[in-house]
């Protein structure tokens, strides 16, 4: 009865989706199609059952930032199935960012038997390939079709999926040919659906978990010029670990700031907790301000690098050893090059280092007179921001950047999209955002897939604030066609600038207005409310702190999409900013 080709399909489907949710997926983003009928069909019984959930999406290029979302928010797998063709394309940019950043994602594309691969058939292309260069793996079930793939087969690319997660966490792309007929019977479709609740789906199955064998020797090779006596600075990149492991993170790292009294400068979306000793405020502006007056021989640099040219020219002059320890990351981390890179994470670092301390000097150590010192500056600094920036003022980017994480609940958590904004955030938001979870493109810092991405970590943490610019927006517009997204519990700070306002600060002084605006402004006459409406999202437009303060409160109050846009005056913005500038940097 269940031999046929459409039972098998149905049936293999429903083992592998069924190994998937065992694996760690929990949600599934659906963007349908007829090749990937019976991965679609499968994935409904599942959800039936109540195993996983389902959205579905029409661009797939949506659906891939909107999983990558939720794997972040949630720390789990999460899973998009298209259909083949140019469908598997679209899913290249969330790809590359997934990569980038680490994040678990898997991509379960249907396509062609092989007989019909290379000959012109229909909707059948190299699709096999096209993820390739950014997956950590491209596997495949039987290539003659699904049908013809064992169970056994199944199981095993579960195990190298979960195996490939667990140690270098990625995206990972399955790429399953299935032959016709797609569709299935109801009584087949009843019929298939016994066997596998009766054989497979209470069936259990080992994956063992793998064990990342830290490297001592190298630990020993590193950490000996580490001079725990000397003063030094711990530097906060991006997160690049799994949301879950958070808490193990910021214990070692209250560790090893407690056995070292150093400063912590710490990037918005670094993950660092708020209440953690050391922390330098508004440190991008100390070091603008300090460059050459810094004096320490040692630096522990943690992930990546934060998007700041400041820090970027201090790490290039710095004259002593670098330490870059990183989170389940691989690859080469130190665009400057300086710095000598542990793999195995802060944890085992600083367990690892604690083996190696006395008692005595495992104690608790006074702040270092560097860190008095440069905490001193910070303070200063946030003096001279706390006297310019008021709730009075017309509303400018900076000082947004300033106030948005005093307005928006302690709480609640923020994403920050590329450009302006996350940089904008790193100089002004004096660690506002550390109170809580911060989220951002800190992989490959596109500014696409902002609303998609934004809504799946709605999905697991919310009220969740999105802070954007225009065009960072406009570009993943199709993120509202994401089932259900306007229900979210999401609050879009819409920051119009009218274009591309960061070339504006890069370029401006060497173009004319028009020039500038048609090679990279790019400003677009949108009428915001009625593109709220079209999409049915709620939308204010406030022009001043207070009447800010009122639509986040009735944004929260309503619990689902809210747009609230604010328009800025890119001169003005300038020009305030510059002399705000002038009055740290030159006081
Ligand atoms: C996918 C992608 N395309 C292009 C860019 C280059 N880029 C960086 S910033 C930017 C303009 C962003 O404008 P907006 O989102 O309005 O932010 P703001 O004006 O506030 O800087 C562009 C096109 C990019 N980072 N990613």
């Amino acid at each position: 009865m269940t031999s046929s080709i459409e039972c098998k399909n149905f049936l293999r489907s429903l083992q592998l989706l069924n190994l998937l949710i065992k694996i760690g997926v929990q949600n599934l983003i659906l963007c349908p199609g007829s090749r990937s009928a019976p991965l679609a069909t499968a994935a409904g019984e599942l959800n039936k059952l109540g195993l996983v959930n389902i959205f579905n999406s029409i661009d797939e290029r949506s659906a891939g930032f909107h999983s990558l979302g939720i794997s972040t928010a949630s720390g789990n797998l999460s899973l998009v199935i298209t259909t083949s063709g140019t469908a598997v394309s679209n899913l290249l940019p969330a790809a590359v960012e997934a990569d980038r950043s680490c994040k678990g994602i898997i991509f379960l594309t249907a396509d062609r038997p092989l007989r019909l691969k290379d000959c012109g058939a229909n909707q059948t292309v190299n699709q096999e390939d096209f993820l390739s260069s950014v997956c950590r793996r491209v596997l495949s079930t039987n290539l003659d079709g699904l049908h013809e793939t064992q169970e056994n087969e199944i199981l095993d690319l579960v195990r190298i999926t979960e195996k490939q997660i667990s140690t270098f966490p990625g995206p990972i792309h399955l790429n399953i040919p299935i032959d016709k007929p797609l569709d299935i019977s109801l009584l087949n479709k009843k019929n298939v659906l016994e066997v596998f609740e009766r054989i497979y789906l209470k069936k259990k199955y080992v994956f063992q978990k793998v064990d990342i064998k830290s490297d001592k020797k190298k630990f020993l090779e590193i950490s000996k010029s580490l001079n725990l006596d000397e003063s030094g600075i711990i530097l906060v990149g991006p997160y690049q670990g799994s949301i879950n492991d958070l808490p193990s993170f910021n214990n070692s790292l209250g560790q090893l700031q407690e056995i070292t009294g150093w400063p912590v400068f710490a990037d918005p979306v670094s993950g660092v907790y708020s209440d953690l000793r050391g922390l330098v405020v508004n440190w991008e502006l100390v070091l603008r301000k300090n460059k050459n007056l810094i004096n320490c021989y040692q630096l522990l640099r943690l992930g990546p690098m934060s998007s700041s040219n400041d820090l970027e020219k201090f790490l290039m002059n710095f004259q002593g050893v670098q330490i870059l320890i990183k989170e389940k990351n691989k690859r080469k981390l130190d665009p400057i090059k300086k710095s000598f890179e542990y793999d195995f994470g802060l944890s085992n670092f600083t367990s690892l280092l604690k083996e190696e301390l006395s008692i005595n000097e495992k104690n608790k150590k006074s702040l270092t007179p560097l860190a008095l010192d440069l905490i001193e500056k910070g303070n200063q600094v946030k003096e001279i921001l706390k006297e310019n920036i008021t709730y009075e003022n017309q509303i400018t980017e900076y000082q947004l950047a300033n106030l948005v994480p005093k307005l928006w609940p302690a709480n609640n958590p923020i994403m920050l999209s590329a450009s302006s904004p996350i940089r904008d955030w790193l100089t002004f938001s004096e660690n506002g955002t550390l109170t809580r979870n911060c989220f951002s493109f800190r992989g490959a810092s596109g500014i696409d897939g902002t609303l998609s991405l934004a809504l799946g970590i709605s999905r697991i943490k919310n009220p969740l604030l999105l802070v954007t610019g225009d065009l960072a927006f406009l570009h993943d517009i199709n993120g509202w066609l994401i089932e259900n997204s306007i229900d979210m519990n999401l609050t879009i700070l819409l920051i119009n600038n009218n274009g591309g306002n960061i070339f504006n600060r890069i370029y401006k002084k060497n173009f004319k207005e028009d020039e500038l605006k048609k090679l990279f402004l790019m400003p677009k006459e949108i009428n915001w409310p009625k593109l709220a409406e079209g999409y049915q999202v709620n939308f204010r437009s406030v022009a001043n702190f207070k009447k800010l303060r009122e639509a986040f409160d009735w944004s929260i109050s309503i619990e689902k999409s809210v747009i609230i846009k604010v328009d800025i005056d890119p001169q003005n913005e300038i020009c305030e900013k510059n002399s705000l500038l002038e009055k740290i940097i030159g006081s």
